[in-house]
């Protein structure tokens, strides 16, 4: 059967892309979009008015995961799916997530403009709440997709003004029951998303693409260390059983842990730490972190969460203070599906692009969808690997690439 030539578009791809990254609660070039925030409904409604505008239809489940259709010629086939996120933590760049978002929608319709007419559906999805900022936990509509959250688990969430799920979702619009976002195993044919590699390795080797083989197991945990306060002044030394200086050893022991796993591919990061009474003459009593810790391998992860828990419990009794762990969540790496890549393989070959199979060191919606369907990812360069910052850049060229080969990709599968 012909190969589909998709045309992509990427000037009116760059423009939406770049009109999309002025909805934020941030100034320009800064985005911030946290899920349920207005910026958030905003950016929605943006990307719901482009995909009517090419007669997608259009369906939000009860969190707010959003599934944009073109109708294959058998509906009742599965369908080929891809998406990605378009919320964004504070102080964020333009590209994580979006690139998977708007290149999804770009390569439906550089299809549409070839005259080619899928077999399978193929359903653009907008996944909500992929970042943990909000909740604390990322991934949350995938999450609830794979029934890896379950209902009861995120009608507990609350963010940091002690909003509900529940409460937030329904003033977005989201209604419904929480039970009805899981997906049955094989509800999609296969799922492939496109995303920035958010790290350097791809432009530094100036390689077109990156085929994601494995993608990285994340666990985050809350850590609450609890000491004696006092006047900075008149508490002497001797007698202190200060939170903060505790924490410090906890963090530095944290860094030690990861870097002392034998592979690079252990991380760990204490991204939040907020210190009570924060008065300078104060002597902390109460100090709150939030820990991210990953690896390729789940079971070496959690040698190094076992390995800090170790040192606590020294650091605690040295410094005679309590300290707590809560397991946020410890999710184990997927592995990307062998037909699914050889799809993506297939559709680089007939680009005339270059790639390379690697790891994907951030998580993303793929880690939970790869519970109950087969998925892959695609890789594009990003300037100097950065993300997660405003700085963060991927060229319309390496974005075009990227584009068309995740269009023949899904016209391969759909077929
Ligand atoms: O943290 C991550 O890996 C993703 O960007 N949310
Ligand atoms: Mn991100
Ligand atoms: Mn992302």
């Amino acid at each position: 059967m012909a190969e589909v030539a998709p045309l992509v578009e990427i000037d009116r791809l760059m423009a939406e892309l770049a009109k999309l990254a002025r909805i934020s609660e941030a100034e320009p070039p800064v985005v911030t979009r946290i899920v349920f925030s207005k910026a958030d409904l905003r950016a929605r409604a943006y990307m719901k008015d482009l995909c009517r505008v090419v007669g997608l239809s259009i369906r939000e489940d009860a969190v707010g995961n959003t599934f944009v259709r073109w109708q294959g010629a058998d509906p009742k086939l599965a369908a080929v799916a891809t998406g990605s996120h378009i919320d964004a933590i504070p102080n964020a760049g333009a590209y994580d997530g979006v690139v998977g978002v708007l290149g999804g929608l770009e390569a439906i319709r550089a299809l549409q403009r070839t005259g080619f007419r899928p077999r399978r559906p193929i359903e653009l999805v907008i996944f909500t709440s992929e970042e943990p900022t909000r909740f604390g936990i990322g991934c949350l509509g995938s999450r609830m997709m794979g029934g890896v959250m379950t209902p009861d688990h995120a009608r507990t969430l609350r963010d940091s003004e002690s909003r509900s799920l529940d409460e937030l979702r329904g003033q977005a619009g989201f209604s419904g029951n929480l039970e009805t976002v899981l997906l049955s195993e094989g509800h999609f044919h296969a799922f492939v998303e496109l995303h920035i590699e958010q790290g350097p390795i791809l432009e530094s080797e100036g390689i077109d693409l990156g085929i994601v083989t494995h993608i990285a197991a994340p666990a985050s945990l809350k850590v609450t260390i609890e000491g004696e306060g006092g006047h900075a002044g008149a508490m002497l030394m001797p007698i202190r059983h200060d939170a903060l200086t505790a924490a410090a050893d906890l963090i530095l022991a944290l860094e030690a842990a990861a870097k002392s796993s034998g592979v690079i591919d252990t991380v760990a990061t204490v991204g939040v730490c907020e210190v009570f009474p924060g008065a300078v003459n104060s002597v902390p009593s109460l100090v709150r972190l939030e820990s991210d810790i990953r690896d390729t391998d789940g079971t070496r992860r959690d040698g190094v969460v076992e390995n800090w828990k170790a040192v606590a419990a020294e650091v605690a009794a040295r410094r005679g203070v309590q300290i707590n762990f809560e397991t946020v969540n410890a999710d184990p790496p997927a592995i990307c599906d062998a037909s699914v890549l050889e799809a993506v393989q297939n559709a680089v070959s007939s680009a005339g692009k270059t790639s390379v199979r690697m790891v994907s060191r951030a998580y993303h919606d793929s880690l939970f969808v790869a519970r109950f369907a087969p998925v892959a990812m695609i890789f594009t360069p990003c300037r100097g690997g950065v993300s997660h910052r405003p700085d963060e850049y991927a060229s319309p060229e390496w974005i075009a690439s990227g584009v068309e080969v995740l269009a023949r990709t899904l016209a391969n599968l759909a077929r």
